[in-house]
């Protein structure tokens, strides 16, 4: 007898009550037969706990449909080639508010909720920042009851698992479906036609027509996402590619020729394989287009059916109701062929005449975007967006004349600028789609995600266009939810929060927090706050224990820095600190050592497979870790820890642990960040240059919260100028940390290309482009306060206090509310 028929089952759903979701659960485990009916393990337990809690999901997600039917407000539907979803179990019944029902339910079956919600695998459908922040903004639409859906792709092998071998990274797939995904709900009833290829056909009366090629089906998996304390629950629906029986040749199967008659059902299976296939070949290039276009037709058509679904009167037209209906938000412009295709389904399915088409696509898509790196600005080869979309691109070139006569005929003063602002480069040897270019030019509105980002953008990235319209241009400064960042991940800090502000509200009410100021220098608050941390810093030792079998100390000072792994982002500058610091400590005599505050270094995050010196920036820092956590005469003093697989579960293990975090890219290439709301958030203080978000998090937090180092983003320029020019004099202190790397201390392997990158005018390193050796000195010195503050207890814990305290600004829910006011125009819509 398994461990399940402790508790009779129980089929009824969404009760609150322990006993009865024990009932539930054990039906789960009996009647959803995906384990044999003997065992009963934690693994099992997850099983049938989450789909206990699907139970609830799916009675408000449909109530919600069909409020959101029978109201037909104005939607946002957010298009996303990335949702990093991490865990849902906690979040769901943390939201759902029966975290302690279900606790004591486990209880029954002996098992300790924490424990097995550890069991779920991370969905991670995406890369980094811009993606978890996709899964944000859902928890936010939520919980403010807007009427909005995400949609986005059901890659079978997400991000990938990174392993740490003897030659550094390895990726190997993660198979976060590997059982099933109890979470989502196939919708056998959503499919639609995908078309690749093919040709543009021209009937008599004139009409154009795309046909022929293949066509592979778009079926949806939906994902329920529950509001925080609300009746509302919303979808994020993910697309899976599928090829129908007709597609498969039996004729050819049965002469056993078997993999050209399921050729389709192949290539549909390539489709949502894997997030970001290596672009390097054409082939390569070919399935990442085909990736884009198959989540932005599907989300389309879907959008486009509900349309019409919620009022029968729609099918006849009135097309011009369509953007108070309808609001498409492109997150960066891996989404912009849901121009051309919105185009494309009005004039040639619904039968509307060009002008009335972009009047209708215009009103209704806006762009976000997310970086000013060249090389992440998207360009598609023409003849292989040609090939692949025919008649888009008939539609994207005359996007492109159309914009050219109307710059012409109205601003004569820019014709000098129309070539680089054309959707079209038309350069001989590689004519491209600047895909930046066509949502500028199509889209109502275009933002930014932070306040030194959005200026940027309009600034320099974007100028000529603002010089058209003044209007279009707008800053939405990036959020977290602090339901999963400080109430979910951090209980210890989030009770000492609520103890003090007398009252829970700040979780779907962050300003709150400023009521913590005034007892920032309280000391039985002090107390309290000092022995949650160290409780969160004693979780987050066990885990890079567990992981790395590092021993670290919970009283030396935390130092973390989690990304993705980037030049701009500088983990090489974090690295040569310590390579430095660890010399210094060397140096010293032990009687001066024991003066130093004790410090752990620990860097986590992914290298993409093809980026060769960010993947040596990881083996450096494992290097780095090998040599100093073994050093008997410094190891109290310095430990140095790469953390494997960082991902957005182990997020939520070390940031509130965290006391000091690094954000210190070079000024004006971070967007936003988001991590750093995350940290600040969680009472850790940062140390950053005034990049992205940075800028916004000292204003709030104040600067004597906040560690200042480095050259500013107006300064970048003339920096780099200045070091192609011979001018720029290293500071020995910086020679000193590259020398004692090329010395070998850290072992045999070749760091040469890497630290030569830092080296010269241009060339191999571009001349240190990320301004690694400028910033050195002012990094080091700012690091040299860090250590002094530490040493204050009481004046660290205030610091600590003051970030928490000015974390109000970065919630999710304002960044929201501002979308929807001032580019989607929706508003609420609660389930009574
Ligand atoms: C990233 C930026 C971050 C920003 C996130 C979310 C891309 C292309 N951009 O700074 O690098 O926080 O987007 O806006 O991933």
């Amino acid at each position: 007898m398994s461990a399940a028929d402790k508790v009779k089952p129980a089929a009824s759903p969404a009760s609150e009550d322990p006993s009865a979701i024990a009932g539930n659960i054990s039906y789960h485990a009996q009647y959803s037969p995906h384990f044999s009916p003997l065992a009963f393990g934690p693994e099992q337990a997850f099983y049938a706990t989450a789909e206990s809690v699907r139970d609830h999901l799916l009675q408000r997600w449909n109530d919600t449909y069909l409020h959101f039917h029978k109201t037909d407000p104005k939607q946002t539907y957010y298009l996303s080639m990335e949702y990093l979803q991490g865990r849902a179990l906690t979040n769901a019944v943390g939201n759902l508010a029966i975290t302690g029902a279900y606790a004591d339910a486990l209880k029954k079956f002996g098992y300790e909720l924490e424990a097995i919600a550890g069991q779920e695998r991370d969905a991670a459908l995406g890369n980094g920042g811009l993606g978890r922040l996709a899964s944000c903004f859902l928890d936010s639409m939520a919980t403010l009851n807007l009427p909005s859906w995400g949609y986005g792709l059901r890659y079978r092998y997400g991000l990938f698992k990174q392993r740490i071998a003897k030659e550094g990274q390895e990726e190997i797939a993660e198979d976060w479906l590997d059982k099933f995904s109890p979470w989502e709900i196939v919708r056998h009833d959503v499919v639609y036609p995908i078309r690749f290829f093919g040709h543009v056909e021209i009937s008599p009366d004139g009409k154009r027509k795309w046909a022929g090629g293949e066509v592979l089906n778009a079926l949806a998996y939906d994902v329920p996402i529950p509001g925080y304390k609300t009746k509302n629950a919303i979808s994020l629906r993910l697309w899976d590619a599928t090829a129908t029986a007709e597609d498969f040749n039996l004729f050819q199967f049965n002469d056993g020729q078997y993999e050209s008659a399921a050729q389709l059902h192949s290539r549909a299976q390539q489709i949502c394989a894997v997030l970001y296939p290596g672009d390097a070949t054409e082939e390569g290039k070919l399935l990442r287009l085909k990736q884009q276009y198959f989540l932005c037709s599907a989300s389309l058509q879907d959008i486009i059916f509900r349309f019409k679904e919620r009022k029968a009167d729609r099918v006849s037209g009135k097309w011009s109701e369509f953007p108070s209906k309808v609001a498409v938000q492109m997150n960066d412009t891996h989404p912009t062929l849901a121009i051309p295709e919105l185009m494309r389904l009005l004039m040639d399915v619904e039968g509307l005449g060009w002008d009335e088409a972009w009047a209708v696509t215009n009103k209704t898509v806006a762009y976000t975007n997310h970086t000013v790196l060249p090389e992440a600005l998207e360009k598609w080869s023409q003849a292989v967006m040609r090939k692949l979309l025919p008649r888009h691109m008939e539609i994207i070139e005359e996007i492109d004349k159309r914009f050219r006569e109307m710059v012409i005929s109205t601003r004569k003063d820019m014709e000098g600028k129309i070539e680089s602002m054309r959707v079209l480069d038309n350069n001989p040897q590689k004519p491209v789609v600047r895909m930046a270019n066509l949502c500028v030019v199509a889209g109502h509105t275009v933002n930014g995600v932070a306040e030194l980002h959005s200026n940027i953008l309009k600034q320099e990235l974007f100028a000529d266009y603002v010089s058209i319209w003044p209007n279009k241009f707008q800053n939405k400064t990036n959020g977290i939810t602090p339901r999963r960042w400080l109430r979910f991940c951090n209980p210890e800090l989030s009770e000492i929060v609520t103890k003090w502000l007398k009252t829970d509200q700040w979780t779907s009410n962050l300003d709150l927090l400023t009521g913590l100021r005034k007892f920032a220098d309280d000391e039985k608050l002090h107390a309290e706050w000092a022995a949650a941390k160290l409780a969160s810093k004693k979780r987050l030792a066990k885990h890079v224990l567990d992981v790395t079998g590092v021993t670290i100390d919970p009283n030396s000072l935390f130092d973390i820095q989690i990304k993705r792994i980037h030049e701009y982002k500088r983990q090489l500058l974090n690295i040569l600190g310590a390579v430095y610091r660890y010399k210094k400590l060397k140096e010293m005599s032990a009687e001066e050592r024991k003066k130093v505050t004790p410090r752990t270094v620990m860097v986590g995050g992914k290298a993409f497979a093809t980026y060769t010196n960010a993947k040596r920036i990881v083996k450096l820092v494992n290097d780095v870790g090998a040599v100093v956590n073994n050093d008997a005469d410094v190891n109290q003093y310095l430990k140095v820890v790469f953390i494997p697989n960082y991902n957005v579960s182990v997020a939520e293990v070390l940031i509130p642990g965290s006391e000091l975090s690094q954000h210190i890219s070079t000024a004006g290439m971070e967007a936003s960040g988001t991590s750093n709301m995350k940290f600040s958030l969680n009472g850790c203080v940062i140390i950053g240059t005034l990049d992205g978000a940075n800028v916004e998090i000292r204003e709030e937090v104040g600067q004597d919260n906040f560690f200042l180092f480095g050259a500013k983003a107006d300064q970048i320029a003339g920096l780099r100028k200045e070091r192609e020019d011979g001018l720029f004099k290293p500071d020995p202190r910086f020679e000193e940390a590259k020398q004692f790397i090329r010395s070998g201390a850290f072992g045999t392997y070749d760091y040469t290309p890497l630290l030569d990158s830092l080296e010269g005018n241009t060339g191999f390193g571009r001349g240190d482009y990320f301004l690694v050796g400028y910033d050195f000195p002012s990094y080091i010195d700012a690091q040299a306060r860090v250590d002094e503050a530490y040493k204050d207890k009481k004046k660290w814990i205030k610091m600590s206090i003051l970030n928490t305290a000015g974390s109000g600004k970065f919630s999710s829910d304002r960044t929201i509310d501002q979308y929807a006011k001032e580019i989607w125009g929706i508003s609420a819509c609660p389930v009574p």
